[in-house]
């Protein structure tokens, strides 16, 4: 049933003109009303009431002036919408093919929270007749917008609700986690209440103030699974599932290692370095692992009795810890003695009381090795002749029988040899005449690092 209430504009009296045209009756301006559409608007103590939220294209009434010039059409528009002053812009006027006017919502959405204090909006309309000298009026329109009991929220830290929330928690074992929960509500004065399932894990302490909880705790057993976690204003529950899961703790190591290092005398000198060890563990590196700057720290520690070495350890109990082998004297024959020579080193996490460790053998040896020496240097020429080919053999000796390279700097042209035999074959003419210095070197050209230097000095005539 539709009940028509006429609202009349300033209070004034409506005299309702007779039927028919009467052209002595002088031009007056409309008077401008609203039949309100109360399939959509509550009426109560004489104010129209419209809650929040209503969809696009509602109508609030159709607008109905009258004057005293019966025959007149009337147009409206809206000249403010306002609530307590300040503009708004919720409604819209439609006019439809019968040339009714009817004023709707428009697509901005009605916000009764948003709203300033008396949430009232007085729409007021400049109703226009037809006559030939145009009449107008301006008349108000009053609408108070009512709250509507909206569902809580969740949101997050910056305080932008999240839709689709799927909550997690990535835990790692025996070390302190730490989060937090936000959440909302649209309605005044509602501060919706947190409820977790019974699934939820021990150890995880939940500390609600107002609006947001601290989830803190810490694991002791590694595993998963999901709660339920519920906001509630009393009217409306909004739940999610919280999946949770304690990681394990992960061994540290080295990032490269070899069980066995052995080196040959010659190849290293005091103050080389022979191996690098960097220490990390994986738990540093995985995703949302909750350690920060105190898990998992790595301490390294080692044994060794080798006279000639020296183990550094930068950054030690860090992430990060590196281990370096140098030599604090140069490796001899006589360390040679002393074979395979072991090493242990162990690096452990902090993981407060499952810590891991990996513990590492190194088997070092030095392997015996002489130094080549040259054989003949004293049956070398001292003099050849130009215009003619000599031959003369570089001989040399290694007590290990190592593989031996000659080699010759910046020979001259007339000069050739070979590498593996030292013999050398000299055809200079006579305008190589002079002195020349060459310097031979042998090369251990296996595993060797010996190289031996032996100047020459030869005149050609
Ligand atoms: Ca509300
Ligand atoms: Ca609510
Ligand atoms: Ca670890
Ligand atoms: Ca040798």
């Amino acid at each position: 049933m539709l009940v028509i209430i006429i609202m009349v504009n300033r209070c004034e009296d409506v005299e309702l003109a007779l039927p028919g045209n009467n052209q002595d009756n002088p031009s007056v301006a409309p008077a401008g009303a609203i039949i309100w559409d109360e399939n959509n608007v509550i009426m109560e103590d004489g104010k129209a009431i419209f809650p929040e939220n209503s969809a696009a294209g509602v109508t609030i009434g159709r607008l109905n002036a009258t004057d005293e010039n019966p025959d007149d059409e009337f147009n409206y528009q809206i000249k403010s919408q306002k609530v307590d002053d300040i503009d708004v812009n919720h409604f819209i006027i439609d006019k439809d093919s019968e040339s009714n006017y009817d004023l709707e919502t428009n697509n901005n959405i009605l916000d009764y929270e948003a709203l300033a204090g008396s949430k009232s909006i007085i729409i007021a309309i400049t109703v226009t007749d037809d006559n030939p000298d145009q009449k107008t009026s301006d008349f108000d329109i009053k609408i108070e917008i009512t709250n509507v009991n909206e569902a809580p929220y969740w949101k997050n830290e910056n305080g932008q609700e999240l839709t689709n929330y799927q909550p997690s928690i990535t835990a790692d074992i025996e070390i302190p986690f730490e989060s937090m929960l936000y959440w909302d509500d649209e309605d005044y004065n509602q501060n919706p209440t947190l409820i977790s399932s019974d699934q939820k894990p021990e150890w995880l302490i939940i500390t609600t103030t107002g609006t947001t909880a601290e989830l803190t705790g810490t694991p002791h057993n590694v595993e998963t699974g999901s709660f339920l976690l519920t906001i509630s204003d009393g009217e409306f529950d909004f739940p999610v599932d919280m999946n949770f899961e304690v990681r394990s703790n992960q061994k540290p190591k080295f990032t490269s290692f070899s069980p066995n290092h052995s080196f040959r005398v010659g190849c290293n000198q005091q103050g080389d370095e022979i191996i690098e060890y960097q220490a990390r563990d994986s738990n540093n590196n995985s995703s949302l692992f909750n350690g920060g700057d105190e898990y998992d720290l790595l301490t390294v520690g080692y044994t060794e009795e080798i006279g000639w070495l020296a183990i550094d350890i930068s950054n030690n109990t860090s992430k990060t810890p590196n281990v370096k082998l140098r030599c604090i004297a140069t490796p001899s024959n006589d360390d040679a003695q002393n074979g395979g020579q072991q090493l242990t080193f162990s690096i452990t996490d902090n993981r407060v009381s499952i810590p891991q460790d990996t513990t590492y053998q190194l088997t070092m040896e030095v392997l015996e090795n002489s130094e080549p020496e040259f054989a003949n240097t004293d049956a070398l020429p001292d003099t050849i002749q130009s215009d003619t080919t000599t031959v003369w053999t570089v001989e040399w000796v290694d007590a290990d029988e190592d593989l031996i390279i000659l080699s010759i700097e910046n020979p001259p042209s007339w000069l050739e040899y070979d590498v593996s035999t030292g013999i050398i074959t000299a055809t200079p003419d006579s305008i190589n005449n002079g002195s020349y210095e060459f310097e031979y070197t042998i090369n251990e050209d296996n595993d060797g690092c010996f190289s031996e230097t032996f100047p020459h000095s030869l005149t050609v005539e």
